[in-house]
């Protein structure tokens, strides 16, 4: 592998984790959940069946030049000189409210141990996303301990360096995970003229507006690495398409697609929907064929997709998806 960030989708956990290995997260429901801190690399479980019928998707990050690594708080992270990668995983105990916020305050105070000040991509995962508990959904819980960790942490909520990130929910009961990758340099907040900035949803989504961005373009030696964020089938801030999978799979691609513009008009980027690999999250297995279908039909072959099956954080849809562009790998450097 080179020196670029890399993603490379294993079958598997290895027998050992290669040195350029930045962290690791697994999906799957055969391991069990939750965050093991006694691997050599940060690795994020989440406890979420796969649509194939393989038992594991193994996702690596992986970066060759030198690393460190540790452990703060419910953290654990590894990095090199361009990138970190951070883990947390947080019981849930007084509330999923104060959980996210001391899931947050971990991963910021990471970060800060090793002068990573930009976080670019934030994945989370959380126990039954739409449930109800002290009489709020709990994804609605969850934006305000998210929120309140990035004020107290003296982090704007909005705008510019508001990282790309996604939601969704896992088994009820599982541990609160969260994963992250950050950069030394502010990467570009790009958000979706199509949809309200989620950041400016109105209140009655819930008392507190979720903190991301739409994407997130890191450029590392000048290499630019895009990261676009959990995407669904929300034109300006309502649901669109309510019961129909295949129309609402069209609008999230719509979406990306309009990201993919609005980065070619801010940065003169040229990706395309096949230029990217994709993660889908399905609420219902019986959906699956039907969004691999559209995602197949929008990028002109079958691309690079893990499906995963998820609750998706408003009842009201049925499929998010998110992607990544990175830079080719170097030529002469062996896989
Ligand atoms: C949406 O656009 C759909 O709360 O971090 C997508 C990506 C969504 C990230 C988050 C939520 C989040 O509002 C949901």
């Amino acid at each position: 592998m080179g020196e670029a960030l890399q993603l490379q989708l294993l079958p598997e956990r290895p027998a050992a984790w290669p040195d350029d290995v930045l962290g690791v997260a697994t999906y799957g429901s055969r391991v069990a959940s939750g965050l093991d801190c006694a691997e050599a690399v940060p690795l994020a479980v989440i406890d979420m069946p796969i649509a194939d019928h393989a038992p594991d998707a193994v996702e690596a990050w992986r970066s060759a030049r030198p690393m460190r690594a540790g452990h703060i708080g419910d953290a654990s992270w590894r990095a090199n000189d361009a990138w970190m990668f951070v883990a947390v995983q947080v019981e849930e105990r007084a509330s999923l409210r104060s959980a996210t916020e001391a899931a947050y305050r971990s991963l910021f105070e990471a970060l800060a141990t090793q002068d990573y000040a930009y976080p670019v991509r934030i994945w989370n995962y959380i126990a039954d996303i739409n449930g109800e508990s002290d009489g709020l959904e709990r994804y609605r819980q969850f934006n305000i301990g998210r929120q309140s960790a990035f004020l107290g942490c003296g982090r704007d909520v909005s705008g510019d360096s508001v990282p790309a990130a996604c939601a969704l929910g896992t088994r009820p009961g599982a541990p609160l995970v969260v994963y992250a990758l950050a950069g030394r340099t502010a990467p570009l907040a790009i958000e979706n003229p199509r949809q309200r900035s989620a950041y400016h949803y109105p209140s009655r989504y819930g008392p507190r507006a979720p903190t991301f961005s739409r994407a997130s373009l890191a450029d590392w030696d000048g290499r630019p690495a895009l990261f676009v964020s959990g995407t669904a089938s929300i034109v300006g801030h309502e649901t669109l398409h309510v019961g129909d999978v295949a129309e609402q799979t069209r609008e999230t691609l719509r979406n990306i697609a309009a990201l993919l513009d609005q980065t070619r008009r801010v940065r003169g980027t040229a990706w395309d929907l096949r230029d990217l690999r994709y993660k889908a999250y399905v609420r219902h297995a019986a959906d699956v064929a039907t969004v691999r279908a559209e995602i197949t039909r929008a990028c002109g072959a079958e691309p690079d997709c893990l499906y995963l099956l998820a609750d998706i954080c408003r009842r009201d849809l049925l499929v998010e998806i998110e992607a990544v562009a990175l830079p080719a790998a170097e030529a002469g450097c062996a896989a």
